[in-house]
C-alpha cells in the first residue's frame, strides 16, 4: 500500500491546550506523524511519496470561502498586531448570542471555531493545506486504480465543519477526499470513522446528503468530547435521512464490544454498496491512550483492518487521532497490515 506524506505537517506545532484547568503541551504534536511514518518504513508496507498540489478548489467544495480566507490570513493579521503567541479563541456565539461575523480577529476566531483546541500558529495554514493535498493525492491514486492508499495526514480533520475549526482540526481531509471522488464520477461514497471521538465535522458536512454514508464508532458524547453531536438518534435529515449511523459506546469498551459495532457499521456500508470507502483512521481507541477511555490492544488493530478489507471496496485510509505516541505507529500500521493480509494475493501480476 502506498503512503502519502508531507513534511509540512511539522509547520503546525501548537504550544498548549487547556486540560483540567491547566495549560498543558498539545497532545496533537508532530512526533505523532513521525512515529507512524517510521513504522510504515520499518514494516515495509510500500513506498512513501509526497502529495501533488490540487490547489484550493477541492477545499472550497467543502469549506466556505470566508472560512478558508480567515484560516489563511489569521496568523498574518495576528502577527501584524505584534503577537507571537499561538492564536486561540476565547468566546463563541453560544445560545442566546447572535451568529454574526464581527470585524476583529478575536470576534471572527470565535465565529469560526467551536472550542479552544485548535491553535493557529505561523505555519498552520501551510500544514493544513498540505494535509488536505495528502488526502487528495490518496484519492487520486485510488481513482487511478489502486485498491488502497494511506494518507498520513496531520493535523487531523474530522472535527472540522464547513466553517468551523476545533478539536485539533482545521480542514476536513476525509470530507475533501470524499467530495473529490464524487466530483470525479463516484455515485456513492462511504466514510467509516473509527477514531475514538465522534467526527462531528464530517457528519455535519454530509448530514443532508445520500451520496455520502457516514458511519462512526466513538465514545458516547453523553460523557465524551465533542459532547454536542454523535448520538445514536442522529440518522440524517432530508435527502440524507438514513445515511448517518452513529454507534456511541460506553467508556471501557474493549474489542468484544468495539468489534461488534464495527460489524454493524460494515453491514450498513455493504448494504449501501459504496463505490469507495474512506476510513477516518484514529487509533486513540488504544488502551494506553492518554485522553481516551476505550481498551483496544495492538493486535485488535489487525482485526480492524481485516474486517474493513472484507468489504471488498477500494479504500482510502486517512489519519486522524491517536496520542499514545510510542504505539501510534504500531497501531495505525497494524490496521493497514490487517487490511492487506486479508486481501487475496494477486498472483498473475508476477513477471
Ligand atoms: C482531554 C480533552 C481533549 C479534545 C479532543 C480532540 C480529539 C481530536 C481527535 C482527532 F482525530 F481529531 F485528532 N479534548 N481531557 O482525536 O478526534
Ligand atoms: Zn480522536
Amino acid at each position: 500500500m502506498l503512503t502519502i506524506y508531507s513534511d509540512d505537517h511539522r509547520l503546525h506545532h501548537g504550544r498548549c491546550e487547556l486540560i483540567d484547568g491547566e495549560l498543558k503541551p498539545c497532545f496533537e504534536m508532530p512526533s505523532r506523524a513521525d512515529h507512524v511514518l517510521q513504522r510504515v518504513k520499518d514494516r515495509n508496507i510500500g513506498d512513501v511519496r509526497g502529495p501533488n498540489d490540487f490547489g484550493r478548489a477541492p477545499l472550497a467544495r467543502i469549506h466556505s470561502p470566508a472560512y478558508l480566507e480567515f484560516l489563511e490570513s489569521a496568523w498574518s493579521r495576528w502577527a501584524a498586531d505584534g503577537h507571537t503567541a499561538d492564536l486561540l479563541p476565547y468566546t463563541w456565539p453560544a445560545r442566546t448570542l447572535r451568529s454574526v461575523v464581527p470585524e476583529t480577529l478575536h470576534g471572527q476566531l470565535g465565529y469560526y471555531s467551536f472550542d479552544a483546541g485548535a491553535p493557529i500558529t505561523a505555519g498552520t495554514w501551510q500544514a493544513v493545506y498540505s494535509a488536505a493535498q495528502v488526502a487528495l493525492t490518496g484519492q487520486q491514486l485510488i481513482s487511478d486504480g489502486a485498491h488502497s492508499a494511506f494518507a498520513l495526514c496531520r493535523p487531523p480533520g474530522h472535527h472540522a465543519a464547513a466553517d468551523l475549526m476545533g478539536g485539533y482540526c482545521y480542514l476536513n481531509n476525509v470530507a475533501i477526499a470524499a467530495q473529490a471522488f464524487l466530483d470525479q464520477g463516484a455515485k456513492r461514497v462511504a466514510i467509516l470513522d473509527v477514531d475514538y471521538h465522534h467526527g462531528n465535522g464530517t457528519q455535519s458536512i454530509f448530514y443532508s446528503r445520500s451520496d455520502v454514508l457516514f458511519t462512526s464508532i466513538h465514545g458516547d458524547p453523553i460523557f465524551e468530547f465533542p459532547f454536542f453531536l454523535g448520538y445514536a438518534d442522529e440518522t440524517g435529515e432530508g435527502a440524507g435521512a438514513g445515511y448517518n449511523l452513529n454507534l456511541p459506546l460506553p467508556a471501557g469498551s474493549a474489542w468484544d464490544v468495539w468489534g461488534a459495532a464495527l460489524d454493524t457499521a460494515c453491514e450498513r456500508i455493504a448494504a449501501y454498496d459504496a463505490d469507495v470507502v474512506l476510513v477516518s483512521l484514529g487509533v486513540d481507541t488504544f488502551m494506553a491512550d492518554p485522553i481516551s477511555q476505550f481498551k483496544l490492544d495492538s493486535p485488535d488493530y489487525l482485526r480492524m483492518g481485516e474486517r474493513i478489507a472484507r468489504l471488498g471496496k477500494p479504500t482510502l485510509f486517512v489519519m486522524e487521532g491517536g496520542y499514545a505516541v510510542e504505539e501510534i505507529g504500531i497501531n495505525a500500521v497494524n490496521v493497514l497490515e490487517g487490511f492487506e493480509g486479508a486481501i487475496e494475493p494477486v498472483s498473475d501480476l508476477a513477471s
